[in-house]
Order: structure tokens, then sequence, then C-alpha cells
């Protein structure tokens, strides 16, 4: 069914400014009256491309190219005319204006969009794909906003809902005809199965929707170490400017010193901290006691290890997210990396000069270590969205209750009802459910004007 709106809305398409074209999109029921009044040569109602002039009255305004399509073969599903104008500042504020006054009225933020969600043109997760792919910042976030954008998302929640719906029917039909329970129908050993094959697959696209988000917003990447060992010099040097002081006093930093840089999948928030170390000095005792926590909520640790530093007297930290460094390896004879090498054995230890700028190996191990390559690229659900994700952890959390209770013995109507709310979510992230205005005016408001 096609949503009508009585209002046509305009926008620019692109920003006005000094430019060589600037898009104008007009969408409704009254795209062609409202263009033909500007128009000597009008045009039909019909999917073309043409050459104008446009008028503001009897003022020639420009020569456009207007390109249109018809209801509902258009990204908003009503008619939509774009006109390519030439971009001058001015130029493309008079057409605006003119075709407010013809009966246009300037769309609100990403009312193109929820028209196009309204009219069943896109779903959520396209809409948020549309929206991502503008926002990425990485090749990663690229590809999975793309993939989300074309539809491709969509159709593997589809089999996810189509999964529950099965397993539903199957549980329907034994409550409804219990007499065939252990012939024709299969068994509660059966559906305890596939119940259980279903929870299995969305918490692995669970796992990797929240690696994948994480590594799309960046890594909060916290630079940890004594005092001196060079943290304030690896910022400087992945971020490859002179951010944060330098100095060979101890203590230097003392303040969070931030950046931000992209690697080819993810990107990196980096916070360069005060060394770590006895002090009395107030200051740098609080600055201390920011490094510790900032390490404690941060998705990677970079801690680098003192030359002198004993194994024992480092500084207890999640060992999963942490890539052990040596730095200043130009100091260090042969013989010396052999040795802490072998000390330090169980951390696999990567040895860098910041100086010489020899940081290559920690940015392979960093890239290694969140390798998304291969998952972007499988046919696995990968959601970005926090909103999104947290839906799927609704879902998986109903299923995983469901097997539980078949598991333990429960009556089998009880399942239903846990697995028909697990399809309400998929069907809710489909935009199938009946989700109220005010939830899709909040969704789109945070859409440039326009898109
Ligand atoms: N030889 C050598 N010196 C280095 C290297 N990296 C850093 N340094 C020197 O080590 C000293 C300390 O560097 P910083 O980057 O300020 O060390 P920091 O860990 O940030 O120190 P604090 O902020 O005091 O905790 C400076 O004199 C740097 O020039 C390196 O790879 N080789
Ligand atoms: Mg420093």
């Amino acid at each position: 069914m096609r949503n009508t709106f009585s209002d046509t809305i305009v926008a620019p398409a692109t920003n006005i400014a000094k430019q060589a074209i600037c898009i104008i999109r007009i969408s409704g029921e009254h795209a062609f009256k409202i263009v033909n009044q500007s128009l000597a040569k009008k045009i039909e109602a019909q999917p073309q491309t043409v050459l104008r002039n446009f008028f503001d009255g009897d003022v020639l305004l420009d020569q456009v190219l207007l390109l249109t399509f018809v209801a509902p073969n258009s990204f908003t599903g009503e008619d939509v005319i774009e006109i390519n104008c030439h971009g001058g500042v001015l130029v493309a504020k008079k057409i605006m204006e003119t075709i407010i006054r013809n009966g246009a009225r300037i769309a609100e933020r990403g009312e193109f969009s929820k028209r196009a969600f309204l009219n069943q043109k896109i779903s959520l997760i396209q809409a948020q794909g549309i929206n991502d792919l503008i926002e990425a910042k990485n090749d990663l976030a690229l590809r999975i906003s793309a993939k989300n954008m074309a539809g491709k998302t969509n159709a593997i929640v589809n089999i996810l809902k189509n999964n529950v719906m099965d397993i539903i029917s199957q549980v329907q039909t034994a409550i409804d005809y219990p007499e065939y329970e252990e012939t024709e129908n299969i068994t509660p050993i059966e559906i305890g199965q596939q119940i259980k094959e279903l929870n299995v697959k969305l918490l692995k696209a669970l796992e990797i929707s929240k690696r994948a988000s994480v590594a799309n917003n960046g890594l909060k990447t916290v630079i940890f170490g004594k005092p001196n060992v060079g943290k304030s010099s690896l910022l400087n040097a992945l971020l490859n400017e002179d951010k944060a002081i330098v100095s060979d006093e101890m203590g230097t930093t003392r303040d969070i010193v931030e950046g931000e840089i992209t690697l080819e999948n993810f990107t990196l928030h980096l916070l360069d901290t005060a060394g770590i170390r006895k002090t009395e000095n107030k200051l740098e005792q609080a600055g201390i006691d920011r490094s510790l926590s900032h390490s404690q909520s941060a998705d990677l640790i970079l801690y680098i290890i003192d030359h002198d530093e004993k194994y024992e007297d480092l500084i207890d930290v999640d060992k999963d997210k942490t890539i052990f460094i040596f730095n200043k390896l130009d100091l260090l004879s042969p013989d010396e990396v052999k040795q802490l090498q072998k000390t330090f054995q169980a951390l696999r230890p990567i040895f860098i000069s910041t100086v010489n700028n020899e940081i290559e190996d920690l940015v392979k191990a960093i890239e290694t270590k969140f390798n998304m390559n291969k998952i972007s690229q499988s046919d696995d659900l990968i959601l970005t969205n926090v909103n999104e994700i947290s839906k799927l952890e609704m879902a998986a959390t109903k299923v995983a209750i469901a097997h539980e209770n078949i598991t333990a013995g429960f009556s089998i109507d009880l399942i239903n009802v846990d697995l028909r709310e697990a399809m309400d979510i998929f069907n809710d992230l489909l935009g199938l459910a009946d989700i109220n205005e005010e939830i899709i005016d909040n969704i789109f408001k945070k859409y440039c004007l326009g898109k």
C-alpha cells in the first residue's frame, strides 16, 4: 500500500555552494505541476531526462537538466523530479525559492527517506545503511553499510524470521493435533534441536555485529606504560604529526591527549596517557588514575614495557585486549632483543622504534588482531547500529529462553510465546511491525536535510 502525503517537498540534495552543479530534489503528488509552472516547454509525467530553461515568472533563471521519476518507481515511491542546475549559490537559492512559491514546501530533516520508508521502498535497516554509508570512515564500514543499504541484510533477517516461523508452525501443529505427536509430528527433542541451531546462528550474528560496531565506531585504544617509554612518541608516530609533547623528562604527559587514525578496516581512537609510576605529586597521580581507568574501558591497550621492567612488575591488564610493545629498538643490541623476547615470551611483544618511525610491525599486529576482512565478506548478518544490535540481542535471548524451557520439559505452548516474541522482533527489524509515528520521526530526524 502506498501512503499519500498531501505536501510536495523540496530540498537541495547537494550542498548549496559554489560548485559545478547543484541538485534540487522534489517529491510528491504535485511535483510535475510545480515544476511545469516554471517551464515554457512543459514536461509530461513520465520518466525522462530533458534539458529546459527554468523561469521565475518571466525571468530566465538557468538552463537545467531534469530527471523525472513517476510514482511508485522512485526513491520515495512518489513522483520525483531532480533538477540539476548550475552550482552558483544564488542560482540554486533562486530556483529553490521559485519552487516553494510554486507550491512545494521545504523538506524536513530526513523526510525523503522517511517517505521512502513509509511507502515501503526501504526498510529501517536500509535507511540506517544509507546513513552509515555517508558517515563511513573506513572500508569495513563502507562495505557493511552498502550491504545494508542494498537490502542484502534484509534478506538474511528474512531467513532468520522464516526459521522462527517454521519452528512456530511445527509447535503449533503439535499443539493443535496432539494425537499425531509421535508419528507425523516432530518430537519436542527435534524442536529443541532446531531452536538450538537458530540460537547458535543468532549468537554468532550478535558477536560479529558487536565487533563490527566497535571497529566502525572506532576502537578505544589506550597507550599505556611507565613514564618515558615513548607513549607520546608512539601517538605522534601513529598520527604522523606532533600532537603530544615529547620530552626526556619523566611525567611529561599528565592529561590525556587524543587522536584518531583510520587503518584499512577500522578506526582507532587513540588516547595517550600519563606514565604509570609511584608519585607524590597529586597532579601526576590524578593523571595516572585516569590512565588506569581508561585502560579498563579500552577496546585495545598498547602497553609499552620499559627495557628494565621486570615481568612480575607489569600492571595487570586484560591480556586479550592488549598488545605488548618494546619501544626504542634502536637502543637495543640483537642479544638484548633476544633476551627480552625470551623473558616476555608469553606476551609475544612487538619491537618498534618511534624515532626511526619503525612501527609497521605494530600496525600489522593491530590489523591482524581485529581482522574484519573475512567477516565483512561473509553472508553472516552484520548489524552495526546500537539500536538494531540490541534488538538482535533481545531476539537471541527469547530464543535461548525457548530452548531452556523445551529442554526443561515445559509445555510446548509456553515455548511458542517466546518464539513469537522473537519473530515480532525480526518483523520490527524488517520494518514490518507497526511502529509508532514518534519513533519513526526520531529515527529519520538524524538525517541531513533532504537526504
Ligand atoms: N632512542 C629512542 N628514543 C625514543 C624513542 N621513542 C621515544 N624516545 C625518547 O624517549 C623520551 C620520552 O618520550 P615520550 O614520548 O615523551 O615518553 P612518554 O612515555 O610519553 O613519557 P611520559 O609522558 O613522561 O609518561 C623522549 O626523549 C623521546 O625522544 C625511540 O624509539 N628511540
Ligand atoms: Mg607522554
